[in-house]
């Protein structure tokens, strides 16, 4: 750093003190704790003057009640019953990559079921050497991978199609979650049933009575799909599919079975099933693409946004989002703060993995001005991000699934958020 480059610095220690308060850079509210002694500083508090709670107050812990607010949400008017419906994770008040259980979204069609390991198996049929059926206990003793994964539904970003609809990240792009994953590789699983060389197509389905039933080619179910029974290091809970879930990386949500009872070998998917026709998207001329089953890249800035609004004045500002890819992982994430003018390389907080969620920031100096905040993402493939209009022009406005497009908020002079589209 040249001399007078770091003159312009604020120096950590000023940052602190707030003696850099009269210039752009400072982050404390230096002025007002010098005209007033801060009793939070100044007086002994309730919480230092007793002890607090012993350690078995507690056995499974839960997030602090100033933390009530981040939770999953549903949209009420999305569906006709809460059994057959979804919850959005509250992404815009999370940070890192990793998402907790507990505010992961859920997606039923009928409703999350309560499996004990106990009940539990796992068959493998069809065109195989030996059918074979799994006892939990059975699966625990097959080497185990750790992997960190993105599921992100076919219909997140969905209601966006034909205009800016929901205000708040979390309702436009919380049908995503995060986790690291332990399990057996399908592939050990099919390799012990021994696949017969007909067999180019998995019928996988769910112990819930919607059953879930999707096909998998064989070359997908053979290379890096996970029986998993651990997420962030825990058992699933209950509504990911307790005790043993799918992990089909990069590919849509809905072929990742929860409560996962049964795995067929076949020679061709069951297309006759409403769900290969379901899963299909209606392009701008009526006819349909089919089998869209990877997620392309997609960015967010996850804050500021509606529900995360900025709640200082002009100077340092962190803007923060995620970013991710189903076709391997994210090289980079461009920001702008002017509606896709121009466009800044935002900082990844970790290099970008296989088809995991990365997290981005860029550390800006806000000026208090209107913004048009934009993300958008690059991944391993060359793929670039598309904006909302490069996306109608291929997929008109009838589509619900695979919205990838750039998402636009507008920031007032207040810091306050909107969820808008630019031209
Ligand atoms: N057995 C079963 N598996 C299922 C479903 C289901 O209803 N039943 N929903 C699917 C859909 S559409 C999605 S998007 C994901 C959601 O996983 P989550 O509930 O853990 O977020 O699970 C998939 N697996
Ligand atoms: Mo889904």
């Amino acid at each position: 750093m040249s001399d007078s480059a770091k003159r312009n610095q604020p120096s950590r220690r000023q940052f602190l003190s707030g003696a850099a308060a009269a210039g752009a850079g400072a982050v404390t509210a230096a002025a007002a704790q010098a005209a007033s002694p801060d009793p939070l500083i100044t007086e002994v508090q309730e919480w230092a003057s007793a002890t607090g709670e012993g350690v078995d107050a507690t056995p499974y812990g839960l997030p602090v009640r100033f933390e009530n607010d981040v939770v999953r949400r549903n949209v009420e008017w999305l569906t006709a019953d809460t059994i057959s419906s979804i919850n959005f994770t509250p992404i815009h008040a999370l940070d890192g990559t990793i998402t907790p259980q507990g505010c992961a979204f859920e997606r039923h069609h009928s409703g999350a079921i309560e499996l004990s390991k106990a009940d539990y198996r796992l068959m493998i049929n069809g065109l195989v050497d030996t059918p074979l059926v799994f006892t939990y206990a059975d699966l625990e003793r097959f080497p185990r991978e750790n992997r960190v994964h993105f599921c992100e539904c076919a219909a997140n970003t969905g209601m966006e199609w034909a205009g800016a609809q929901l205000n708040g990240v979390q309702f436009t792009h919380g049908m995503i979650h995060n986790m690291e994953y332990s399990g057996v590789p399908l592939r050990t699983l099919l390799e012990e049933a021994g696949v017969q060389p007909e067999g180019k197509w998995v019928y996988v389905e769910g112990a819930d009575a919607s059953s879930n039933g999707r096909s998998i080619p064989i070359e997908k179910a053979l290379d890096d799909v996970l029986v998993a029974f651990k997420a962030n290091g825990e058992a699933l809970r209950k509504e990911h599919g307790y005790p043993v879930r799918l992990v089909v990386p990069g590919w849509e949500g809905n072929m990742w079975v929860k409560w996962l009872r049964r795995v067929e070998v076949m020679d061709g998917p069951v297309e006759s099933r409403e769900e290969t026709s379901k899963y299909t998207d209606t392009l701008a001329d009526g006819t349909s693409r089919k089998w869209t089953w990877v997620m392309d890249a997609k960015s967010v800035i996850t804050s500021p946004s509606p529900q995360a609004p900025i709640t200082h004045g002009p100077g340092p500002l962190v803007i923060t989002g995620l970013a991710w890819s189903g076709r391997g992982h994210v090289t980079g994430v461009d920001v702008s703060t002017d509606g896709g003018i121009n466009w800044t390389p935002a900082r990844l907080a970790a290099p970008g993995t296989d088809k995991a969620l990365t997290r981005f920031y860029l550390d800006h100096d806000w000026d208090g001005g209107e913004m048009l905040l934009q993300a958008r993402a690059r991944d391993s493939s060359g793929y670039v991000q598309p904006t909302k209009a490069q996306l109608r022009e291929v997929r008109g406005e009838n589509s619900i699934y695979h919205n990838n497009c750039i998402q636009t908020w507008w920031i007032n002079g207040k810091g306050e958020a909107e969820n808008v589209e630019v031209s």
